[in-house]
C-alpha cells in the first residue's frame, strides 16, 4: 500500500510538473552568505506546505511555505519559503514531504570566492591567436589559433592591403572578434576594477601575466584592448569586426578554418572604441604612462573621427552572416564616449556635449552593448572624483536613484523577484544589469534593499529561476554541459570550459529550426541546455561582464553594513 501511494504521489508530481528538465525547489546552487535574505521557490507545489532545512541529516530550522502564487511569465504555480535566520555556516538541504530534496547548498561568508575570479578566468579561455598551456587553463589547455597578422580587407571596401590586428579575445561561441561588444564588454570589467581596485589583484587569476605586479584582471583586459588599438584606421576611425563571411563547424580555434576579414568603420564602434580608450587611459597612466597616452590619443583620435562621419552605420556586407552588433541610433555611444573622454581629460568639449544632452532614466530589455552604454558613462561621471557641475550630479545621481527605484519596485511584483518582463536574447545580461543599476544607487544613497536586489539577481544565475539550473558553467549542481561554444563543443572534455554566464531564457526562440521547445513555452523557461541552441544557451563577452562586479559590491556591501 505504503509504495502505491508513493507511486501515486510521483505521477503527480511529474504531471503538473512546468518544465520535465527542472529540479522542483528552486534555490541558488552555491549557497548564501549567512547574512543574505534566504529564500527558495517550489514549483508545481502540491499540499505539503512545511520544510525543513537539513544539516547532516538533522533538521535545524522548520518553516512553513507561502501561499500559492500564479506566476504567467515563468509558467507555474509556485510557493515561495525563507529561512534567512538560519546562518550558521555549513552545507544543507531543504526537504518537503512528497519531493525530492533541495540540491546542497552552502552557508558561507565565502560562498562567492571561487565565483568571482573564475567569472574572469572566463576571458582567458577565450583569447585568440595563443596556445592556453595546461598550467594555466587545466584539462580545457589547446593550441592557438587565428594569429589575425596581415588581415586583408574585405572586399565590400575595395581596399588593397592587409593589417595585423592579433590578440583579442573571441567573441562568444563564435570565433569572431568585434569592436562594438569587445569595447562595451572591456568598458564593463574597467568599471570593476575602478568601484574594486583590490579585487582580482596581481596572482588572482592564474594568467601567464600573473606575477608581473599588475592586477590580473587588468592584464586580462589589456589583451583585448591591445586587439582593439590595432582596430583603428589612420584616419581614427575604428574597423567594426574582424571575422569571416560565415561561421565555421563546432571545432577549436586551430581547425576552424575560413579566411578573416576586417570590415568597414562605423560610428557606433569607434565610439565605443573612444570611450573604453579613455577609460584605459585612467587605468594605466600609473602603471604605464607609454600605453595610457597610446589609448588617449587614439579616443581623441576616434572622437574626431566620428564627428565627420556621425551617421556611419554599419552593416554586414552581401554575403556576411556572421554578427552584425549594427545600430543606427548613436546617441548611447556619443553619451559614453563624452563621459569617458571628459572624466579622463577634464576638456570642456566633451562637458559642453553632455550637458546639451536630455538625459532620460530608463532601462530598455536585450542588446545591451548598444543599449546600456550610456549607464556606463553615467556611473563614470558620477564616480567621487569627477568634475562636474553640482546640478549635473544631482540630475545623475537623482535619475539612477530613481531608475533603480522603479527596478525595485519590479522585481517585488515579477516572477522570481527579478525587474526583467521581457526575456530576450541575453536575457542573464539583463537580470544583472538591471542589478548594477541597483549596486550604482547604493553609493549614492545606500538603502539596504538594493543589496538584496543585487543578491536576488545572483540567486537567479545560480539557480533559483524558471529552469532549475544554474546558468553559470561549472558552478552547482546542476548547470549547462552542452553550451553553443565552440571550443567546449570541440575538445572532446566532457565538461564545458567553466565561468560562463549563458545566454538564459529567450522567448524569441531564434534557433527554434534547429532546438525543440516545449508547445506553449513560457517566456522563463524559453531555454535549452543543447548545443545547437545559440539562441538561449551561448556564451558571450558581454553577458559575463557585469558578474564580477555585482559579486564584489554584494559582499563587501553585505558586510559593510
Ligand atoms: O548578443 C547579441 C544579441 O543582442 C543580438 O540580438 C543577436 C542577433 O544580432 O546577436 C547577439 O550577439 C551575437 C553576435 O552577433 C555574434 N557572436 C555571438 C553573439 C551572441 O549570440
Amino acid at each position: 500500500m505504503k509504495s502505491f501511494l508513493l507511486s501515486c504521489t510521483c505521477f503527480v508530481f511529474f504531471c503538473f510538473s512546468g518544465n520535465a528538465q527542472s529540479h522542483t525547489i528552486r534555490i541558488n546552487q552555491l549557497g548564501y552568505h549567512p547574512m543574505a535574505i534566504k529564500q527558495f521557490v517550489v514549483a508545481s507545489p502540491h499540499t505539503a506546505v512545511d520544510f525543513k532545512v537539513v544539516h547532516d541529516g538533522v533538521p535545524i530550522y522548520e518553516g512553513v511555505l507561502g501561499d500559492v502564487q500564479e506566476w504567467n511569465l515563468a509558467g507555474e504555480k509556485v510557493r515561495l519559503g525563507e529561512f534567512t535566520a538560519v546562518e550558521a555556516e555549513g552545507t544543507y538541504t531543504i526537504e518537503i514531504e512528497g519531493l525530492e530534496a533541495s540540491h546542497p547548498f552552502k552557508i558561507s561568508p565565502r560562498v562567492y570566492d571561487e565565483v568571482l575570479p573564475a567569472s574572469v578566468r572566463a576571458y582567458y579561455y577565450l583569447r585568440s591567436g595563443t596556445a592556453l598551456k595546461e598550467e594555466h587553463a587545466g584539462k580545457w589547455h589547446r593550441n592557438g589559433g587565428h594569429s589575425d597578422l596581415k588581415v586583408s580587407y574585405h572586399r565590400s571596401l575595395q581596399r588593397k592591403g592587409t593589417i595585423d590586428a592579433p590578440r583579442g579575445w573571441y567573441d562568444a561561441g563564435d570565433y569572431g572578434k568585434y569592436t562594438v561588444n569587445g569595447a562595451f564588454t572591456a568598458g564593463q570589467l574597467l568599471m570593476m576594477h575602478e568601484r574594486f581596485p583590490e579585487v582580482l589583484g596581481d596572482g588572482s587569476l592564474g594568467i601567464p601575466e600573473s606575477g608581473n605586479g599588475i592586477s590580473d584582471l587588468l592584464d586580462e583586459v589589456k589583451y583585448e584592448t591591445d586587439w582593439l588599438l590595432t582596430m583603428q584606421d589612420d584616419d581614427g576611425g575604428v574597423f567594426h569586426k574582424l571575422t569571416c563571411d560565415r561561421f565555421v563547424g563546432m571545432v577549436l580555434p586551430e581547425e576552424a578554418q575560413c579566411e578573416r576579414f576586417v570590415m568597414a568603420k562605423g560610428t557606433g564602434g569607434s565610439l565605443d572604441f573612444a570611450a573604453v580608450m579613455a577609460k584605459v587611459y585612467r587605468a594605466y597612466h600609473t602603471i604605464d604612462s607609454a600605453y595610457a597616452e597610446q589609448c588617449l590619443t587614439a579616443a581623441k583620435k576616434a572622437w574626431a573621427w566620428a564627428k565627420t562621419h556621425p551617421n556611419v552605420a554599419f552593416k554586414n556586407p552581401k554575403g556576411v552572416i556572421t554578427g552584425e552588433y549594427g545600430d543606427t541610433d548613436f546617441s548611447e555611444e556619443w553619451f559614453w564616449a563624452a563621459s569617458e573622454l571628459y572624466k579622463a581629460t577634464e576638456e570642456m568639449e566633451y562637458l559642453e556635449y553632455i550637458k546639451k544632452q536630455d538625459i532620460t532614466f530608463e532601462y530598455s530589455y536585450g542588446d545591451g552593448w548598444r543599449k546600456f552604454m550610456k549607464y556606463l558613462g553615467i556611473f563614470s561621471l558620477l564616480s567621487d572624483d569627477s568634475q562636474i557641475p553640482e546640478s549635473l550630479r544631482e540630475q545623475l545621481k537623482n535619475g539612477i536613484v530613481s531608475l533603480a527605484d522603479v527596478l525595485l519596485d519590479k522585481s517585488k511584483t515579477l516572477d522570481y523577484q527579478q525587474a526583467v518582463d521581457s526575456y530576450q536574447w541575453g536575457s542573464n545580461s539583463d537580470i544583472q544589469n538591471t542589478a548594477v543599476i541597483m549596486a550604482e544607487a547604493y553609493r549614492l544613497q545606500p538603502k539596504e534593499a538594493y543589496i538584496f536586489g543585487v543578491q536576488s539577481a545572483l540567486d537567479y544565475l545560480l539557480g533559483k529561476n524558471a529552469v532549475g539550473y544554474s546558468f553559470l558553467t561549472g558552478f552547482g549542481s546542476k548547470s549547462p554541459m552542452h553550451i553553443h561554444h565552440r571550443p567546449s563543443a570541440g575538445d572532446g572534455i566532457e565538461a564545458p570550459v567553466p565561468g560562463y554566464v549563458v545566454g538564459g531564457p529567450n522567448f524569441d526562440r531564434q534557433d527554434r529550426n534547429q532546438v525543440t521547445y516545449p508547445e506553449g513555452v513560457a517566456p522563463m523557461q524559453a531555454w535549452k541546455d543543447v548545443m545547437p541552441s545559440f539562441a538561449s544557451n551561448e556564451i558571450c563577452i558581454n553577458w559575463n561582464s557585469p558578474l564580477p562586479f555585482l559579486i564584489a559590491f554584494y559582499t563587501s556591501s553585505l558586510e559593510q553594513r
